[in-house]
């Protein structure tokens, strides 16, 4: 298991760091398996939390690692809006203050309406995904909004 930065000698490299987790009422374990393992192979360090994994949770996590690129929630079982209920007010205590990236199947039934994309944007989602293959095209271009926004800041 890769859960630290790797060591090179007397030289330290920084890895990429995302907090990865499965929605609180959710226990569909597979999916949340290969994001980790395939992030790992790409050289993150990943900070699986698994299943059933509450918004608190997310927030210890968020504390204990500043430097996480994302927050990523995967949710199957069609309870996200529920089991995300929380984050508004995370949100705006600034508990979460990287992107949040969710995916999977959001809602419940095989129709998915626009509105059921729009009320988890009203919580404070950030990405919405359908395909965990998306992920790391995905948080390239966040990476690269964050450091030009920080840029400009600077200027
Ligand atoms: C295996 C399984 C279970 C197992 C899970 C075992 C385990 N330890 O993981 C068990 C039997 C426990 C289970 C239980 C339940 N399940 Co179930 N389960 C499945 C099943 C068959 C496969 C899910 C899976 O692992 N797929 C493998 C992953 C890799 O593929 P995928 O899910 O398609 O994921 C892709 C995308 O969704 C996306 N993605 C997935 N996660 C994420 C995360 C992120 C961050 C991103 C970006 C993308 C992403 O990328 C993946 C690759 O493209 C699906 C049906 C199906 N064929 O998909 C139902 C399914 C997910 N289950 C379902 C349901 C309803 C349940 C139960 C509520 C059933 C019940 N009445 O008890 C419970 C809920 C348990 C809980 N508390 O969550 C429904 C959800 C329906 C909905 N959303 O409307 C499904 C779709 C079955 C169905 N057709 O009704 N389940």
């Amino acid at each position: 298991m890769r859960t630290g930065p790797s060591t090179n000698g007397s030289r330290t490299t920084a890895l990429r760091t995302v907090i990865l987790g499965v929605a609180a009422s959710d226990a569909h374990a597979v999916a949340n398996h290969l994001i980790a393992r395939t992030l790992r192979d790409r050289g993150y360090h990943v900070v699986n939390l698994g299943v059933n994994t509450s918004v608190a949770e997310f927030v210890e996590a968020c504390a204990e690692h500043p430097d996480a690129e994302a927050v990523i929630i995967g949710s199957l079982n069609g309870h996200a809006h529920e089991d995300l209920r929380e984050l508004p007010a995370i949100r705006a205590a600034g508990l979460i203050t990287c992107p949040v990236i969710l995916g999977g199947n959001l809602s419940v039934g095989s129709h998915k309406s626009p509105r059921d994309l729009e009320r988890l944007f009203t919580l404070g989602v950030d990405v919405v995904l359908e395909d965990a293959a998306e992920l790391p095209g995905t948080l390239d271009r966040l990476r690269s909004s964050a450091s030009q926004l920080s840029s400009t800041r600077a200027s």
